[in-house]
């Protein structure tokens, strides 16, 4: 009998076999317990523990990142999570340390052990490795980032993005892919040509690729060691495509005898890694089949065990239901007067100045979007002068991919950078709405406050420039209707440096929109707001006092609305009140009521189209919180719903003009 096989010892041996057969016994266990109605869903990691295990037994947890997908179970077991917190998540108790009871079932994530919080769309994940590694490279520490997938999800375009970004920076991203020929009941044949991942990304230079047996773990393991000994030494990124099975149905929800024959499932089992690892030691001898049969039982005795403390561990209060949707303890940050003001500027050289002075002050802020770099400094120069001043490290162009921006930018505040963001219009910031509505906008929440994601994400909006369908667009009725995410909306520059300067030192993520029809106007300049100047969020401004008829309004709007209030002034000796909300997400209800509580009469003009637009949910708080004031209908005055047309005399029908907020006044001021 040898003393070790192929490098390991017997008590090695032992341990993978255990941890393995921990993995399976859970899943098995996790069944029942559904069965027995405990809990509502569960995902297996059954024939595809051996590559997990023969990969995270390389990585360090301590230094090291890594965004496992929800079949992953034996490989944050092998990072270190505990078969504790995979039944406390299962059960949706307080101590899951994921998510706090808050997530589905094999979501993982813990703090810890650099397990960052994962979600349920297929994908989001690549970009976000790639973001975790940027600020790897910066720091310097020698970090890598793994990130996983089945390889159903490798025809997510985020996936190819990801790919794109890491190779092209030669950044230390770990991408394995596990193969296990299904996407729930889809083959891999209506995935992808045929062959492997393997040969669908050969495209990419600079990306180290490999691809094993994972069914084997010894071999899945010699990959991982080159694999992860070539990120180490500083090429670049590397992908593993482990060949596995999946035993089980994809998962509780699904029954795999739907799509697949019985032969297909029987040359599975034959494929079983715990079984395949089991019979090779047998074979060479150095475990015999009574010691593998001894951990085989008392890995269900310690999962029964553990699984049942779990099931009395307490569940969350349902007082927390709502807890953490955004940074619940935010630090005061205020000095809303400025201590001294300057020079004149306008909209978009307060917020090239705001951005500057915040480059300075925070090292760990980085700048980037599509063509933010000089010479052009953004296609609205509100970044000029940056590269040149931070360097190339600091303030980048990146590729012209939306979803790369976002999904990077999650990545990198995770890993505790400041990214500030642009989105060259807000127009195209569509195809980034994955990773804003699953991912920015819920990370703090789905986590239980384990981690967030502070970005700012600055976007020009708005019309009136003859930019035809796309490049005309108000998105903020869009987002306002999202929990997570702070809506800025400044109309001139002294707001603009004071709320974007905010807007960097806050805890969370804010979606900040500049409207491009006002950013040179004469009209919005301002005296320049000292360096130490912050504008607190949830505060509107009056910028026309009045007791006749309130305005609630922001943006360009704020102007259209001002000329209207004094055309009727002249007219009918009316005395309008306007407000400018500044932010729209929180939304100041306070200014609202105080201002109705002298009028009595509100009118809410906003940019963005009428139906269920901002006006919407203004109109509705008015009505539930502010009724026994009204003296009149709340009226509305929006674009019409239509997109909006570059032919200019169309585009004014579409857009809402100073003659109908005029006259929605004059038709609520007959009241
Ligand atoms: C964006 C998105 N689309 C669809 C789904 C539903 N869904 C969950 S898993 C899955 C199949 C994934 O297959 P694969 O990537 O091969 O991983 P496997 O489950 O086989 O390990 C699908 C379609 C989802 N979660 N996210
Ligand atoms: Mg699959």
């Amino acid at each position: 009998m040898s003393a070790s096989f192929k490098g390991y010892s017997k008590r090695e041996l032992l341990n993978i076999y255990k941890v393995m057969a921990l993995s399976r016994r859970t899943d098995e266990k996790m069944l029942m317990m559904l069965r027995q109605g405990k809990s509502f869903f569960h995902i297996g990691a059954a024939g595809h523990e051996g590559a997990q295990l023969a990969c995270a037994m390389q990585m360090n947890p301590k230094l090291d990142w890594s965004y496992p997908y929800y079949r992953d179970q034996t490989m944050v077991l092998g990072l270190g999570m505990t078969i504790e917190d995979l039944f406390l998540g299962f059960l949706a108790k307080q101590a899951d340390p994921g998510s706090g009871g808050r997530q589905l079932p094999q979501h993982y994530g813990k703090k810890e052990l650099n397990i960052v919080t994962q979600s349920s769309p297929t994908g989001t994940q690549y970009l976000q490795a790639v973001g975790t590694a940027m600020a790897a490279r910066s720091r310097g520490d020698g970090a890598l980032v793994y990130v996983s997938s089945g390889e159903g999800t490798t025809s997510q375009g985020e996936f190819h993005e990801a790919l794109n970004w890491a190779s092209r920076e030669r950044l230390p991203v770990l991408f394995h892919i596990e193969d296990n020929g299904y996407a729930i009941s889809v083959p891999k044949s209506s995935q992808m040509a045929e062959g492997s991942v393997y040969d669908m990304v050969g495209g990419y230079r600079h990306l180290k690729r490999f691809e094993t047996d994972g069914t084997d773990f010894f071999e899945a393991h010699e990959t991982f060691k080159e694999a992860i000994a070539s990120i180490r030494s500083g090429n670049g990124p590397a992908i593993v495509v482990s060949n596995v099975v999946r035993l089980f149905p994809h998962s509780s929800s699904d029954d795999h005898r739907k799509y697949r024959d019985a032969e297909d499932l029987s040359e599975e089992q034959k494929r079983d890694p715990i079984e395949k690892f089991r019979t090779l030691c047998e074979k060479e001898g150095i475990i015999s089949s009574g010691e593998f049969k001894n951990l085989w039982d008392e890995a269900a005795r310690e999962v029964d065990g553990i699984a049942d403390r779990a099931l009395s561990a307490p569940y969350p209060a349902k007082s927390e239901a709502t807890t953490h949707v955004v940074d619940d303890n935010p630090k005061e940050l205020s000095a809303p007067i400025p201590a001294s003001v300057g020079d004149e500027i306008v909209i978009v050289d307060a917020i090239n100045h705001a951005l500057h002075e915040e480059m300075t002050r925070n090292k760990n802020m980085i700048i980037y979007g599509q063509d933010v770099a000089d010479g052009k400094g953004g296609v609205f120069t509100a970044t000029k002068g940056l590269s040149t001043d931070f360097g190339p490290d600091r303030v980048f162009n990146s590729p012209l991919a939306e979803a790369s921006i976002i999904g990077t930018a999650v990545g990198a505040a995770i890993a505790g950078l400041k990214p500030v963001v642009e989105i060259q219009f807000g127009d195209y910031i569509w195809t980034a709405m994955m990773q804003l509505r699953n991912e920015v906008a819920t990370i703090r929440y789905r986590s239980n406050n384990s981690f967030s994601c502070p970005m700012v994400i600055r976007t020009p909006v708005g019309g009136y420039i003859h930019g035809g369908l796309c490049h005309s667009q108000s998105i903020e009725g869009f987002f306002m209707h999202l929990p997570g995410i702070h809506i800025v909306y400044p109309s001139n520059a002294a707001d603009a440096k004071g709320l974007l300067k905010y807007a960097c030192r806050i805890n969370d993520p804010v979606l900040f929109l500049e409207h491009k029809g006002m950013y040179r106007q004469g009209f919005a300049k301002r005296p320049e707001p000292d360096e130490n100047y912050l504008l607190p969020f949830g505060q509107a401004a009056v910028v026309r006092s009045g007791t006749d008829l309130t305005i609630i309004t922001y943006g360009l709007m704020v102007y259209k609305s001002i000329e209207a209030a004094k055309l009727l002034e002249k007219s009918h000796g009316a005395s309008i009140e306007v407000i400018d909300l500044r932010t729209l997400s929180p939304l100041d209800k306070v200014s609202i009521g105080r201002s109705l509580l002298k009028t009595s009469k509100a009118l809410v003009v906003y940019e963005d189209s009428l139906t269920a637009g901002p006006g919407a949910e203004i109109a509705a708080i008015i009505a539930e919180d502010y009724f026994d004031l009204l003296d009149g209908p709340v009226l509305r005055v929006a674009a019409k719903d239509s997109p909006v047309p570059f032919n200019w005399d169309l585009e004014d029908e579409v857009l809402p003009q100073t003659e109908d907020i005029r006259k929605a006044a004059e038709r609520l001021l007959g009241y």
